[in-house]
C-alpha cells in the first residue's frame, strides 16, 4: 500500500448489483468511498452497513449521471477532504428492452445512450482534471461482453458498450502521460443484480434469464474490479473479459441447467 492510503474511490451505481458488491469489497479493504446513485435510501442503508461492519468512511451522493449540471454541481461541491479522488469506477449503466432495430423504442434508446455513454462522459469530465493536476489516478469503466460482440436484438445496448470500449481506449491514450491508469472490466451475464429486471421494465417473469445456466455473480465482478484497482502503480490492466463457465460468448450459452456450483466442487 502506498503513502496516500486510504485512497478515495468514487463509485457510480452503488445502489445495487455489481456496484453494491464493489462497495463492499473496497470497504472491506479500508478505502474511503464516495457512493453514488439515484436511490438515496439505498445509499443511506449501504453506508450504515459498511461503516458499521468495516469502520470505513463513506460519503453518499444522490444524483442522476444523465444530468450534466447536477454532475458538475455535485463534483464541484465535494468537501475538501473528499475532493482528491484516486479511483473513479464508472459502473452506473443499464439495458432497456430487447427488440429488433425496426421495433426499438426511442425512449429506451435515449435512456441507454444518455446513461451508459453521456453519463459516463459527464462524470469522467468532472473528475479527471483533478487527477491530471495531481498526476495520479485510476479510471475503471464497466464495459460488457456486449462491448466486444453483438447479439440479436441487443443493438443499442451493444452500441453503448462498444462506445465504452472506445472511450476506455481513448482515455488511456489521453491520460497515460499524466500518470493516470485507465481500465475496463467486460463481464458476460451477471446475476445478483437488477440488470434484467430493469431491462424488462420490472417484468419479473421475463427477467428470469439465469435459471438454466450458472452466470457470474456480482461479487465475482467486484473482486475483479478490486484486483484491477489494487495492482502496483506501474501496472495498467487494459481490459478483463470474463464470463461464467457456461457462457463462451454472447451467442454461446450452455442452457442445459445450472452447473459448476462452487459448493459441489
Ligand atoms: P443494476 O441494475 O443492479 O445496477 C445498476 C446501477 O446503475 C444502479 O446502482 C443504478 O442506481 C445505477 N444507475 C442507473 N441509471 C442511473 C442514472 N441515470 N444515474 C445514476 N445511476 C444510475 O445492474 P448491474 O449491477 O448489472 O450493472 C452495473 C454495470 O454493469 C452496468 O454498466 C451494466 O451495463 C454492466 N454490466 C452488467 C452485466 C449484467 O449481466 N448484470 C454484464 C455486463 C456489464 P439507481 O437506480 O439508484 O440510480
Ligand atoms: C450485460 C450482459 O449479455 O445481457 O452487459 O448484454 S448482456
Amino acid at each position: 500500500m502506498d503513502k496516500s492510503y486510504p485512497k478515495i474511490v468514487l463509485l457510480t451505481g452503488a445502489t445495487s448489483g455489481i456496484g453494491a458488491a464493489t462497495a463492499k469489497v473496497f470497504a472491506k479493504n479500508g478505502y474511503r468511498l464516495i457512493l453514488t446513485g439515484r436511490r438515496m435510501e439505498r445509499l443511506e442503508e449501504l453506508k450504515q452497513k459498511l461503516e458499521f461492519k468495516y469502520g470505513t468512511k463513506i460519503l453518499i451522493l444522490g444524483f442522476d449521471v444523465r444530468n450534466q449540471q447536477e454532475v458538475r454541481d455535485v463534483v464541484s461541491s465535494l468537501p475538501d477532504d473528499w475532493s482528491a479522488i484516486d479511483i473513479l469506477i464508472n459502473n452506473a449503466g443499464l439495458a432497456k428492452g430487447l427488440s429488433p432495430i425496426h421495433e426499438g423504442s426511442y425512449e429506451h434508446w435515449e435512456t441507454m445512450i444518455d446513461t451508459n455513454v453521456k453519463g459516463l462522459l459527464y462524470v469522467t469530465r468532472e473528475i479527471s482534471p483533478g487527477m491530471v493536476s495531481r498526476g495520479r489516478g485510476h479510471i475503471i469503466n464497466l464495459c460488457s461482453t456486449a462491448g466486444h460482440e453483438v447479439y440479436p436484438n441487443g443493438n443499442v445496448y451493444a452500441a453503448t458498450k462498444f462506445a465504452v470500449d472506445a472511450l476506455t481506449k481513448s482515455m488511456r491514450l489521453d491520460l497515460f502521460k499524466h500518470g493516470i491508469r485507465v481500465s475496463q472490466v467486460s463481464p458476460g451475464h451477471v446475476e445478483e443484480t437488477e440488470f434484467a429486471v430493469v431491462r424488462f421494465d420490472g417484468d419479473a417473469n421475463r427477467a428470469k434469464i439465469y435459471e438454466d445456466f450458472n452466470p457470474l455473480k456480482s461479487k465475482d465482478v467486484a473482486d475483479i474490479i478490486y484486483f484491477v484497482a489494487s495492482r502496483p502503480v506501474h501496472v495498467n490492466i487494459q481490459d478483463v473479459l470474463v464470463m461464467g463457465t457456461q457462457q463462451a460468448g454472447n451467442n454461446h450459452i450452455d442452457r442445459s441447467g445450472r452447473k459448476y456450483d462452487q459448493k459441489n466442487h
